[in-house]
């Protein structure tokens, strides 16, 4: 993955972000062009595998149990369910699923373990698998990986700077380290922010100056506006007008020319129009499917209406990459070895012959 390096300053990003907003949409699809088909768009679907109930402060987000947002809190899904909305989402054209949990970190327990196997099963559906848990360590992305993990969400969401007025129980660093485990792993990179939140321009920037400081920026860059939520600290944020976001999107696919850029959260908000602004100025993924995480988005109908009119076409599974081999997951395996072991016990223990004692 390269930068552009004509734009690899604070000061040459910021007025690449201000040129007039037709002449920023020209470069950015000449860019797109040269490295990407422009008619293909990817349709990624996002699950909510583990609803609210978070530990974390995000300024942003209904799922943080501090703040009374009126969402109803669900513990994990169960593998048979997320197989179910996996072949819906496909069927519907989508070639990723992204399952999304609440939580500040994984840990190692039994939900980890699930989750290893719903990556297990939507790989072997020959769908790209991505997930975005919170913070992991080394070992966890690698299990991941071994499970058949194609991507890792994970957002720096802001600028640096900006990132104390958002969150305040975990670190930018932390973000960081978990990104590098995920690439360390061999996963890809998916991680991008979120726009609307009351920053400035220069925390935009800031944002994508994170990204270019990197050795290697993400594959994917979503940009989300802000859903702003009635009981989070951001709910009284003015929305911010659709060129913001068509702005956001083009200045990011000029300056990370082969990373794929996704038109994430907001989409209800814009016109047909605005997102084809979008897709001209490079928007090569879009989350699809009537809900984000825990929010309403465009139904696969409309979307696809869209894409007819604009004359895109969804992207194949694994186009930018190979699929990964799901292997086997020592947990997973010492966990069956040992439930057969106990089914044989009992099987066993119901064919003794029983005694019968004449008297
Ligand atoms: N808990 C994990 C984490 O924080 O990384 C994964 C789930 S979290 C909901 C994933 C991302 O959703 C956040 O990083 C943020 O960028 C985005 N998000 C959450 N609430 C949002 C909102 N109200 N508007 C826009 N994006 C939001
Ligand atoms: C991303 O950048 N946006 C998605 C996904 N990655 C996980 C999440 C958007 C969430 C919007 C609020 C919600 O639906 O809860
Ligand atoms: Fe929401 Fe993720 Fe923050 Fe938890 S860690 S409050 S789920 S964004």
């Amino acid at each position: 993955m390269k930068v552009n390096p004509n734009y690899n300053t604070k000061e040459t990003l910021l007025a690449l972000y201000n040129k007039p907003l037709l002449e920023l949409v020209f470069e950015a699809a000449t860019i797109h062009r040269q490295y990407h088909n422009p008619r293909e768009v990817q349709m990624s679907s996002l699950l909510s595998i583990k609803t609210g109930g978070c530990s974390e402060d995000c300024g942003y987000c209904p799922q943080a149990a501090r703040y009374n947002t009126g969402l109803e809190a669900h513990k994990l899904m169960t593998v048979d369910s997320v197989i179910e909305q996996a072949k819906n989402a496909k069927a519907n054209g989508s070639s990723r699923l992204c399952m999304g949990a609440a939580w500040r970190e994984v840990r190692d327990n039994k939900d980890f373990d699930s989750v290893v196997e719903m990556v297990q099963a939507v790989n072997d559906l020959d769908m790209e698998v991505c997930c975005t848990l919170g913070m992991m360590n080394e070992d966890q992305a690698k299990r991941l990986k071994n499970a058949g993990l194609f991507a890792y969400n994970h957002n720096l969401d802001t600028s640096k700077d900006y990132y104390k007025d958002v969150i305040s129980t975990r670190e930018y660093e932390d973000r960081l380290q978990t990104i590098e485990n995920a690439r360390k792993a061999g996963i890809t990179v998916c991680s991008g922010g979120i726009i609307g939140m009351g920053e400035a321009i220069e925390d935009r920037v800031g944002l994508l100056m994170s990204y270019m400081e990197m050795e290697t920026p993400p594959d994917s860059i979503p940009i989300n506006a802000l859903v702003a939520i009635e009981g989070t600290p951001m709910e009284d944020q003015k929305p911010i007008e659709q060129w913001e976001l068509i702005r956001m999107v083009a200045t990011t696919r000029i300056a990370f020319p082969e990373s794929v850029v996704r038109l994430s959260a907001g989409r209800t908000k814009m016109s047909m129009e605005g997102q084809a602004l979008c897709f001209m100025a490079g928007a090569g993924s879009i989350f699809a499917g009537d809900k984000l995480l825990t929010t309403p988005n465009p139904e696969f109908n409309e979307d696809k209406e869209m894409f007819d009119i604009l004359g895109l076409i969804p992207k194949q599974a694994f186009a930018d990459g190979e699929k990964p081999v799901t292997q086997p997951d020592p947990i997973i395996e010492a966990k069956k070895e040992q439930a057969a072991a106990r089914a044989k016990e009992l099987e066993e223990a119901s064919f003794q012959p029983r005694k019968i004692t004449v008297e």
